[in-house]
């Protein structure tokens, strides 16, 4: 690595790494930074939603950047985080895909989350925070996660080392983050579509309108491109994209 991770911030808990990081970044923390905890009791997904994060079991971690990038460049860097947590757990035998935005599934259930966030000042980027939950050793998920959840230790039956998984990780991320940096969601995109699911079906709601089709990859800003079966075309800028099962498709 030669530049993310190299500052570290180690917490035995918070309520959200991705808050630690930004309250670093207003008192001036460099690029490259990184904020991890064991566990953390607020942790968040998109839209207020919670992120389950039980104590010692996973990674939950926060990556500061201060990218040359307009405001609205910012967001697809979830798409570069996303390619490289579904790498590492790939590379450990898990048969991960990438589901826009932000998630690593395998087949339905969730590995993985990334949430990007980011501060302005006059116009321009200030700071961004990319924060990752990759479940790493969960056995047991709450209720309410239980049929929609995985960790790597229940897709491959073994225990993992958080301190290995974090280390490799970074590294990946880093490349990932170092290609989008240069070349934006050009730089990315086909790689983010050979690692997403493009045979399944989703439903997505636009303006109101629940769609159903088939994603056919990234628009050049990193929207995501759905057809229907008609053949009209929609681009997905905001979301939830749902996967259907084969079966439950309405004709
Ligand atoms: C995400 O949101 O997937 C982004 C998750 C980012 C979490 C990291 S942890 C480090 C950093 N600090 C934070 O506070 N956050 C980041 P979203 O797409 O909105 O998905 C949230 C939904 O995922 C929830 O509503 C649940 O249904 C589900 N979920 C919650 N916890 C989960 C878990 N541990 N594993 C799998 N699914 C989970």
């Amino acid at each position: 690595m030669t530049w993310l991770g190299i500052r570290r911030v180690e917490l035995a808990s918070c309520g959200s790494t991705n808050d630690e990081a930004a309250a670093r970044a207003r008192s001036g923390a460099e690029h490259g930074t990184v904020v991890i905890a064991s566990a953390q009791h607020a942790g968040r997904g998109r839209m207020a939603r919670s992120w389950h994060s039980p104590a010692g079991q996973n990674l939950y971690l926060s990556c500061l950047l201060r990218p040359h990038l307009e405001p609205r460049a910012v967001p697809p860097i979830t798409l570069a985080a996303g390619i490289a947590v579904c790498d590492e757990v790939t590379s450990r035998g898990v048969d991960a895909r990438l589901k826009w935005p932000n998630d690593v599934v395998v087949g339905r259930r969730k590995l993985a989350g990334v949430l990007t966030e980011m501060a302005t000042r006059g116009g321009s980027v200030d700071h961004a925070v990319i924060g990752i939950g990759l479940n790493a050793n969960t056995t047991h998920f709450p209720p309410e996660l239980g049929a929609i959840a995985t960790s790597i230790r229940l897709e491959t039956g073994l225990p993992v080392d958080l301190g290995d998984l974090l280390e490799r990780l970074l590294e990946r991320l880093e490349q990932w983050f170092d290609r989008f940096l240069a070349g934006g969601v050009a730089g990315i995109a086909e790689s983010w579509s050979r690692r997403a699911d493009l045979e399944h079906p989703v439903a997505v709601v636009l303006d109101g309108v629940r769609i159903e089709g088939r994603p056919a990859g990234l628009d050049h800003d990193g929207a995501l491109i759905v057809i229907e079966d008609t053949g009209r075309r929609h681009r997905v800028v905001a979301g939830d994209v749902d996967l259907l099962p084969f079966e439950e498709r309405t004709p």
